[in-house]
């Protein structure tokens, strides 16, 4: 009886889904340097599971998010009153929100399965299995226009699928777009399939558009990170990284945007595997990341590279890992600046842009710092919305807003590699 109770209990840990009743997630702003050190030393001390959302910036008087989990509350609280650094509660209790968002994700599903693009519901978060689906009705709707490569397997074996947008030619210059790296970042796959479905929809009708596609090829991997992805919608919400064993190490998982091979193992990642930006044992050792690597490397003859996180709403080039301004970083800037007020034409969002290092923090082993490395000189990272108030949890009836408004950026920046070809 005792044998059973205990093989249930482990049964239980090992298929059950991570739930964060009275969790929250705190917003920090350290006033000085002093403060800095303290939060970091509190991030850093792993007992109390801290999981950091979002860091603006190290900088004084810059948020910090931070998802706390219910048993570790009192103490962080206790530990910056007693630090007096200043806090706010941004979301009550996380579970709360992530039920509303499944009970929207159910409601979406009572439409049954979508016979083809046209009735898929673009206003709704969907499993793997549904966006693979999908991708085919997409790929059959469109035969001359669109088609899908694999372009290698996941850790856990899954596919990785590129959309590949091609009026003909060969060895075209090409445009690179992915979202999904970091799973829990929804609203970047589910922004994804709608641009997947504008291209297809606007090609021989939007004029800009069709100049592109007339003489670039775009390429778009929506479910980078298709392990994580699943793991998000089967065990944990908030799941980052890939799924992939440490040796020596019962915590899963590599951080895919520090896992490159530009400024690999430096400031701005971790080599702890139980860290959320744990970098990984050697450059390129997640499958997913060098699917890419090796992809680009073959192709040759990528102009532009657009790799899209949320949330805090960003454009960014690089550098991550080097203060060094990059070659063109006055011709980035300054198409930026274009981006950016191009997407807030649409709703007013507001969006911060410059070079990571500069905008957010310190970062090495980044995707786009690898890609401009590889002399991709348009290379672009994106954080979508909101700027903290749902943050990864971002409702579902944001996603067509936030693509709509997004494309607009996308739109100007695919112009820029277009009318300057190099
Ligand atoms: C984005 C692009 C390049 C380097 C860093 C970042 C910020 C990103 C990260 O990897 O730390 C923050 C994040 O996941 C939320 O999207
Ligand atoms: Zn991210």
């Amino acid at each position: 009886m005792k044998v059973l109770l205990v093989f249930t209990a482990l049964l239980a840990a090992v298929f059950s889904r991570t739930t964060f009743e009275g969790d929250q997630v705190v917003r920090i702003t350290p006033k000085d340097e002093a403060q800095i050190i303290r939060i970091q030393e509190m991030i850093e001390f792993e007992h109390l599971q801290l999981d950091v959302w979002l860091e603006l910036t190290t900088q004084p008087g810059h948020p910090i998010d931070i998802h706390v989990p219910f048993g570790s509350l009192q103490a962080v609280k206790a530990f910056l009153e007693s630090n007096g650094i200043q806090y706010s509660i941004m979301i009550k209790d996380l579970q709360r929100l992530l039920d509303e968002e499944a009970i929207q994700t159910k409601r979406s599903r009572i439409m049954g399965q979508p016979r083809n693009t046209d009735s898929f519901n673009y206003a709704a978060y969907h499993k793997l299995d549904e966006i693979y689906s999908w991708m085919d009705m997409l790929v059959n709707e469109n035969p001359t226009l669109a088609s899908k490569i694999e372009i290698g397997r996941s850790y856990e074996k899954r596919p990785l699928y590129v959309l590949k947008f091609s009026t003909g030619g060969s060895g075209r210059p090409a445009i690179w777009l992915d979202m999904g790296i970091h799973s829990r970042e929804w609203v970047t796959q589910a922004s994804g399939i709608w641009m997947a479905k504008k291209i297809a929809t606007d090609y021989g009708r939007d004029a800009s558009l069709t100049s592109i596609l007339n003489k670039m090829d775009i390429f778009i991997e929506i479910v980078t990170n298709p392990d994580g992805y699943s793991y998000t919608h089967t065990n944990n919400r908030m799941w980052r990284k890939t799924r992939s064993i440490n040796a020596g190490s019962s915590c899963v998982g590599v951080d895919p945007n520090r896992n490159w091979d530009a400024g690999f193992g430096g400031a701005g990642a971790s080599g702890n595997p139980c860290t959320e930006t744990y970098r990984g044992p050697f450059a390129h050792s997640e499958s997913e990341v060098k699917a890419i690597v090796d992809f680009v490397k073959s192709h040759g003859n990528f102009k532009e590279f657009i790799s899209i996180h949320s949330y805090s709403q960003m454009l960014l080039y690089p550098y991550g890992y080097i203060r060094t301004p990059v070659p063109n970083q006055d011709e980035l800037h300054t198409l930026s600046t274009k981006a950016v007020s191009a997407l807030s034409s649409l709703y007013g969002t507001k969006y911060r842009y410059g070079s990571i290092i500069d905008t957010i923090y310190q970062a090495s082993g980044g995707t786009i710092d690898w890609t401009y490395n590889q002399g991709i000189k348009y290379s672009f990272s994106f954080e979508l919305r909101d700027t903290g108030r749902y943050g990864f949890i971002l409702p579902a009836n944001q996603i067509i807003p936030t693509a709509a408004e997004t494309w607009l950026a996308v739109m100007t920046l695919m112009e820029h590699a277009r009318d300057h070809p190099y």
